[in-house]
This record gives C-alpha cells, sequence and structure tokens, in this order.
C-alpha cells in the first residue's frame, strides 16, 4: 500500500456498508422478538396462517392449541406444565405436540447402546469436547455443555454466529486417522467411525417412525421432510451439582420454574425445511464411570412448548440409552429445553443440516471463482499505474472493474469472516484436534484470501491512478472497503470478550490470517477508507473539470 493510503483523513464515506447495520437491526428485532433468551432460532407459529417452507416445497401450519381443562384462561393453561401420566398429558401431546416421539432403550440393539457408550468415553478422553462460545446481539457467552460435531466430510454447522467444523466420519479420513497418530485398543472401531454407525441406524429409526406416525396412516410421505442426518452435534453435560459448581453454572428455567438448565429453550436453527432432530442419549454415574441402569435415573428431561400462548409445556423425563425425534415441521412450531440431571449425560443429536453455504466444496468454488478473475485485475491495474504516469495505456473498463470489485470483495469477506476467522476465533487446541482435515483445508482457504487481499488491493490502484473512473467504483470500492473494516472491529471485539479471558490459554482465539509489512493491505482498513474517500472527490473535481 502506497503512503496516500496510510494517511487517516477524516470524512470517510459511509456507503452501502450501512445497509448491513441496517439489515443487522432488522435481524435483531425479529429474534429477540420470540421471547427464549437463548434462542437459536425463532419459532414462527401465530396460528393464524400456513407457513411456508424456505424450500416453497412443503407448506405446513402450526398445530392446534390445547387449552387445559382445569384452567379458565389461555394464560394459565399456558403456565402450566404436563408430565407423562398426567390426567390430559396424552390428548395434549396427540393434539398440540404431533411430530415428538420417544423411542425406549429397547428399540436399538445392546451393541448399538455399548459401542456408541465407549465411543463417547473415547472421544471425551481425546479432548473433543469444548465449551462454544457464542453470540447473540452483544453477548459473548459460553454454552454451558461442551460439544462436538461429526459428519460428513466438509459439512460445517453454523448457530449463533459460530462456525463449528465436523470432524468427518468419511471412511477415507477414518482410515487417515486410524493409520496416523491416534493410538487405540486393536480391535476398537474408531469413535468417529461408531457414530457414523450411530448415524446410519437412527437415519432407519427414523424413517420408520416417519412411516409410522403418518396422520392419517397411509398418508403420502411428502411433507415429511428429510432424516438423512449429515452431521450430528453431540453434547457433553456434567451432573447438575458439577454444573452448578463450574465455570459456567447452569441457570434456572424462568418460564416454568422447572430448575436448572443445561440447554436452554430454543429451536434449532440450520436446519433443512422440515426435517427430523433425532436425540440419542446415555447417562453415566459420576461416581464410578459406569452407565447407570437406564430404571435407575429418571432425573434428565426435556422440556418443549408451543408459542401459541394457550398449549401447557411438558416435562418428559428420558431414560439412559433412549431416543427421542422431533419430527417434520416440529422445529418450526416448538421449542425445547434440556433440565439437568444427577448423572453425566451424552446426547447425540442427529441433524439434517443446510448445505447452501456451509460446506468446504461451496466456499472452495467461492474461492476458485474469485482467483480466477484476478489476472484480470492485474493488468487493469497496470494498465491505471501507467496512465498515472502519463504513458500511454489501455482504458480500464470501468463497468467489468466494478463486477470484479464485487466478486472480489464478496468471496474476500466471506472467506475471512465465515470460514477462516471462524475456525481461528475457536483456539489453536481446536486447531490441532482438527488437523486431519480442516487445518489443511483453511490453509488452502488462507492461501486463496492472500490473493484476494492483493487482488483488492489492484482494485484501489485502478481508482487511485484513473482520474476518470466514474463515482460509482469508488462507492463500490468504499463499501467494500468498510464492510471489511466494520467486521473486523466487530470480530476484535468479540474476541477481547470476559468469555474468553476465562480460556485456558490455548482455547483462546488465535489472530489469524496474520498481516505482516509485506502484506497488499493492512489490516486496519480506516485509513485506506479515507484515502479512498479522498480519491473519489478528486475525481469527482476532475470530472467537474
Ligand atoms: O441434549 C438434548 O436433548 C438436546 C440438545 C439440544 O437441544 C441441542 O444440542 O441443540
Amino acid at each position: 500500500m502506497s503512503k496516500a493510503h496510510k494517511r487517516p483523513r477524516d470524512g470517510a464515506a459511509r456507503p452501502a456498508g450501512a445497509r448491513d447495520s441496517a439489515s443487522k437491526k432488522a435481524r435483531r428485532k425479529a429474534k429477540s422478538a420470540g421471547g427464549g433468551a437463548r434462542d437459536e432460532k425463532r419459532a414462527p407459529g401465530d396460528g393464524s396462517r400456513p407457513v411456508e417452507a424456505p424450500s416453497g416445497k412443503i407448506p405446513s401450519r402450526p398445530p392446534p392449541s390445547y387449552r387445559l381443562s382445569t384452567c379458565d384462561t389461555d394464560e394459565a393453561s399456558a403456565a402450566s406444565v404436563l408430565r407423562p401420566g398426567d390426567d390430559e398429558y396424552e390428548p395434549c401431546v396427540r393434539r398440540a405436540y404431533a411430530g415428538f416421539h420417544v423411542d425406549p432403550p429397547e428399540s436399538l440393539p445392546r451393541e448399538t447402546h455399548d459401542a456408541a457408550a465407549g465411543a463417547f468415553e473415547s472421544m471425551r478422553a481425546a479432548g473433543l469436547f469444548h465449551r462454544d462460545v457464542l453470540a447473540a446481539g452483544n453477548v459473548v457467552s459460553p454454552t454451558f455443555v461442551r460439544r462436538v460435531l461429526v459428519g460428513d466430510r466438509g459439512m460445517t454447522y453454523h448457530y449463533q454466529k459460530l462456525r463449528i467444523f465436523a470432524h468427518s466420519w468419511h471412511e477415507d479420513d477414518l482410515k487417515t486417522r486410524e493409520t496416523t497418530n491416534e493410538s487405540r485398543a486393536k480391535d476398537d472401531l474408531s469413535p468417529l467411525r461408531v457414530v457414523r454407525e450411530l448415524n446410519e441406524t437412527l437415519k432407519k429409526r427414523s424413517a420408520s417412525v416417519l412411516r409410522q406416525t403418518r396422520s392419517p396412516p397411509n398418508a403420502s410421505s411428502k411433507s415429511d421432510g428429510s432424516c438423512d442426518f449429515n452431521v450430528t452435534l453431540i453434547n457433553l453435560m456434567d451432573a447438575k451439582a458439577a454444573a452448578l459448581q463450574s465455570d459456567v453454572p447452569l441457570k434456572d428455567e424462568s418460564r416454568y420454574g422447572m430448575g436448572p438448565t443445561s440447554v436452554s429453550w430454543h429451536s434449532d436453527s440450520s436446519l433443512q425445511p422440515h426435517s427430523t432432530v433425532a436425540v440419542y442419549h446415555v447417562l453415566f454415574d459420576e461416581t464410578d464411570s459406569k452407565r447407570t441402569n437406564s430404571c435407575d435415573d429418571q432425573s434428565w428431561h426435556v422440556a418443549l412448548r408451543t408459542l401459541d400462548g394457550r398449549t401447557p409445556a411438558l416435562r418428559v423425563p428420558l431414560p439412559s440409552e433412549s431416543t427421542y425425534y422431533m419430527l417434520r415441521d416440529f422445529n418450526a412450531y416448538h421449542h425445547h429445553a434440556v433440565l439437568a440431571g444427577n448423572t453425566r449425560r451424552y446426547s447425540s443429536t442427529h441433524r439434517v443440516a443446510v448445505v447452501e453455504k456451509d460446506t468446504f466444496d461451496y466456499i472452495k468454488r467461492v474461492c476458485v471463482d474469485a482467483v480466477r478473475v484476478l489476472p484480470e485485475l492485474k493488468t487493469m491495474a497496470e494498465s491505471a499505474r501507467r496512465k498515472g504516469r502519463g504513458e500511454g495505456a489501455k482504458n480500464v473498463d470501468f463497468s467489468r472493474l466494478a463486477r470484479l470489485t464485487q466478486t472480489v470483495g464478496d468471496a474476500h469477506r466471506e472467506t475471512e469472516f465465515q470460514w477462516l476467522r471462524m475456525f481461528w476465533l475457536q483456539g489453536e487446541e481446536h486447531a490441532q484436534a482438527h488437523s486431519h482435515y480442516w487445518r489443511g483445508k483453511i490453509e488452502e482457504l488462507t492461501q486463496a484470501w492472500d490473493a484476494m487481499e492483493l487482488g483488492l488491493r489492484w482494485v484501489l490502484e485502478c481508482l487511485r491512478f484513473c482520474a476518470d473512473a466514474p463515482t460509482r467504483n469508488y462507492d463500490l470500492a468504499l463499501y467494500v472497503m468498510t464492510a471489511v473494516a466494520e467486521a473486523r472491529e466487530a470480530y476484535f471485539k468479540r474476541a477481547s470478550s470476559v468469555a474468553y479471558a476465562k480460556l485456558p490459554e490455548t482455547q483462546k482465539p488465535v489472530r489469524l490470517p496474520a498481516f505482516t509489512e509485506t502484506s497488499p493491505l493492512p489490516e486496519n482498513l480506516r485509513p485506506v477508507v479515507a484515502a479512498l474517500a479522498e480519491w473519489k472527490k478528486k475525481a469527482e473535481r476532475f470530472r467537474r473539470g
């Protein structure tokens, strides 16, 4: 960057970057209307109109509400909690909670339970579980539970402004893991292979539960949605007493007085429309590290509620090794929470996550498309420099420059903030844990991002040296640079939150990608934005003659 770029000046324009802030405000407003303190996603469902799934293919409407016969008002009914065995539990579930189904332990073979429990314990011993530090509005806080994502190769899952990266269960990646640095007992299956097998089992079981619960029974499968799970987010929850004493003490459920929650009210986000979520769980006795007998412990519950202002909430005990399902559009119209119990708990939450913008293949494509246009930008910058020196040179095609600025700017921003910074935000230990797959992929994306930094510098050179560039080109570049400057500031604010200060060094955010004296652009883009604003004024003066 030339000296002129480094000179900070006043009056940096705030062009389209402002659009981002405005839309963020609108999104925050919509989210806070949901009512749950840590909702991943607001459930729609005001009960009046059918909701069209984002795919546009499966329209649905909220389930009918249920008023308790003993309540005089909707408010009293909505403030009540039903448990299995209560008189009105069954009719209420049939009417207002269709799509919620619990399988007892016997629904799965004993070997599946034994293998899953062993795999979760091995993963814990390998240090794969950690707290996610999430952002909601301006609040940055760690999850009460520790978690790990496992799934299809290249999958990620985005929730509460954090992208988490899946440990791949792809056969080739398992083989690499098994033959490299993971020592394990000879006949043991790799834990990730076991998780993949559990996933396959739950896919089949979900398909069968979907078939059995169609209403009417011979209805078509059109509204079932997918149960082709591509990830599982596995949670590790401490027993209530330990969790209340931990660094991140549990909070009480405040609406119904249900006691401490390991996972607060929310509906799951980033799922394919109407897809099933299957949650398998297993409990361990804290004292002797033995799996508790399923009959022994009825202390863990899932809580469910509708948002219709009339239907009572449910509090459903979950014996160890049971599985519950949220079928079809259940997640769209209900919230769920996990009420802490007396033992250590693993829950494996199998999901059909969205894939449009959430896989390595996707972001790689974005990078390849952007990097492909860089030679053209380089040629334009060379012409602009020659023109600036008064040497005869080909005119820059400014409408083409505008298109390339947009392509490279969008790809650069998405790569940096949705991928590179999301990866390094989670610390060195997380990077180590992902050395088999993601570390190399992040390196690949970093190289593309570096090339795009150079591309953006060429855009700036075109605008600096061509006094005849149209205002639109300056505005576009100002938008691109301002958006990156703002996003970096927001990122550094988030990374310096006290939520991270409490973490061990190896789990704190790592300041990457790195900038050096020889980087094409500085990390702090404010001076660049100020310089650009000056060049824009100069170009306008030039045009006025
Ligand atoms: O553990 C459970 O039962 C559910 C966990 C959950 O809601 C989540 O991971 O989003």
